[in-house]
């Protein structure tokens, strides 16, 4: 089928300078985000949260089939079900499955199996994967590279919420299968990851930890720089 072709109407350019500042204040704002695990109880407004879910969606995505699905919880019974599961699953982890190494990765975070975030918190987003998609009469729809596209659409969200003022965790209790059956989403549907969000707790504390310098992360490639 041919594709139906428009102009890119939409597409801005900046000149030089704009796009300099542009870029070096979202550079600055970024900079300022971390992983909270304290909340405060105070409520968020939830069309700034489902905003936030529309600017996720518009990531790219295999063929553009979109393989997201986002659970927004903001019920205080569905959240402590959530916890109580989490926690359950993060015990078993951290008494018997994590091995030495990686508990020892996770030591500077200060993390354990008590997440009372998880009810804490005003809403979590539950970001599903959907393995496959299911069209109008029930029949399956592939999804391509399911994992890249939820992640991009993951990123943009935490970066969403960062710029709308929250603070986020991404939490990732093994296995989430436990999601499924409270959220009542379908099999082909795998828990990707708990976005945890709000506002931080007054007196929230973060483990001092520093990003990797510039020059690891990535090496040049270009004629100009000799
Ligand atoms: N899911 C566990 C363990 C954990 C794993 C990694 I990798 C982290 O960066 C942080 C935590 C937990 O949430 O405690």
């Amino acid at each position: 089928m041919a594709p139906r072709l428009i102009p890119l109407s939409e597409y801005r350019e900046y000149p030089i300078d704009e796009m300099r500042l542009r870029t070096a204040d979202l550079l600055a704002e970024m900079r300022r985000r971390r992983s909270v695990r304290h909340f405060s109880t105070r409520p968020v407004p939830r069309d700034v949260v489902e905003d936030c879910i529309r600017i996720a969606m518009t990531a790219p995505s295999g063929a553009n089939r979109q393989p997201w699905h986002f659970a927004l919880v903001g019920d205080p019974e569905v959240k402590q079900r959530i916890r109580i599961a989490a926690e359950e699953e993060e015990r078993s982890f951290y008494e018997n499955r994590a091995p030495d190494e990686w508990l020892e990765a996770l030591a500077p975070l200060g993390t354990d199996a008590k997440k009372p975030f998880l009810e804490t918190a005003p809403y979590l987003i539950v970001v599903f994967a959907q393995l496959h998609g299911i069209d109008d009469d029930g029949t399956k729809v592939k999804h391509y590279y399911v994992n890249e596209s939820v992640g991009i659409a993951s990123g943009m969200l935490i970066t969403a919420l960062h710029h709308a003022g929250l603070a986020c965790l991404t939490h990732t209790p093994a296995p989430m299968r436990f999601l499924n059956e409270i959220l009542g989403r379908p099999p082909s549907e795998k828990p990707y990851l708990i976005l945890v969000l709000g506002y931080p707790a007054s007196d929230a504390q973060v483990p001092e930890l520093s990003k990797k310098s510039f020059a690891r992360a990535c090496q040049i490639w270009d004629p100009e720089i000799a």
